[in-house]
């Protein structure tokens, strides 16, 4: 099982956890948090959803580069929307989701903490979009949510260098709201605040504050996934990927 819902009263505690691979979404791990997120989001004794990895060293260290290194671009765009539809889940579901970020964030691991309400590290959390050394750029909704949450200075300059946070830099480029160990005690801290308010209030007050994301998000993310299909395609993106799995650097070609 590599997905686990724990119920604490009214919060549900979602742990991923595929430790040998730093908790990296294979096919299988992505499709039982897609499902399980779709329950929890019409599940009215689920109050706050807390999202979080297994062990001590990663919340998600990505998408599993071994699989995708696989994949035709056919397969990629159906991976793709995957990745978007758990984001999605998060960001809209009529209740609020924390991230309780453990350790590694980095490129769908950072996506899907950016799709949470809130985001809280430990103190050796390193988050960042590093898809640019795999030759491709961020396609679960990095590319949208991280200009939004950070500011697209910040952002241009993380996706472009594709360099990771530590948990101080992090909180100071407004990334995670606060630090603390451990994380997923803070995280259900705050859970149970929240889980005792107004459940009415609290989802109205979610649905209007994601209206500051505009009508153009849907689309910003729907572009995100298509360009990504193409560039996958791409000899730079198989090279990168492949570098990865054979522990190499990468040598890019521009095409
Ligand atoms: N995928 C697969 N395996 C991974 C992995 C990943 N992302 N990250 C780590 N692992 C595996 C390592 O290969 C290693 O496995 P073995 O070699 O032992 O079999 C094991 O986890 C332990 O990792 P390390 O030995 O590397 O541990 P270190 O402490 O030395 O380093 C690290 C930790 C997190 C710095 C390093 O593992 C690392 O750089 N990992 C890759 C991080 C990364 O680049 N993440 C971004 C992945 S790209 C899409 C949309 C979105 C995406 C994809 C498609 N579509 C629209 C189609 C998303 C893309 C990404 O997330």
């Amino acid at each position: 099982m590599s997905i686990d819902v724990a119920r604490d009263g009214a919060v549900a505690v979602v742990t991923i956890d595929r430790q040998d691979a730093l908790n990296a979404l294979n096919v299988e791990t992505l499709t039982e948090l897609r499902d399980r997120l779709r329950e929890l989001a019409v599940d009215d004794e689920a109050r706050v959803v807390v999202l979080t990895g297994a062990g001590e060293k990663a919340f998600v260290a990505g998408a599993d580069i071994k699989y995708m290194s696989s994949l035709d671009a056919g397969q990629a765009k159906g991976w793709g929307a995957l990745g978007h539809e758990a984001g999605r889940l998060l960001e809209t579901m009529p209740k609020p989701t924390i991230a309780a970020v453990n350790g590694f964030a980095l490129g769908g691991g950072c996506e899907l903490a950016l799709a949470c309400d809130i985001r809280y590290a430990s103190s050796r959390a390193k988050l960042g979009q590093p898809e640019i050394n795999l030759g491709i750029v961020p396609g679960w909704g990095g590319t949208q949510r991280l200009a939004r949450v950070c500011g697209i200075g910040i952002a241009k300059e993380l996706i472009f260098t594709g360099r990771t946070v530590d948990a101080e830099e992090a909180l100071r480029i407004g990334l995670v709201n606060a630090i603390a160990d451990p994380v997923l005690e803070k995280a259900l801290e705050t859970a149970h605040e929240l889980a005792a308010k107004s459940r009415l209030a609290l989802s109205l007050a979610k649905e209007l504050c994601n209206l500051t994301l505009g009508v153009e998000h849907a689309g910003g993310l729907e572009s995100e996934a298509e360009q990504f299909g193409a560039l996958f395609s791409s000899e730079d993106a198989k090279e990168g990927l492949t570098a990865f799995v054979e522990k190499r650097a990468p040598s890019f070609v521009g095409r």
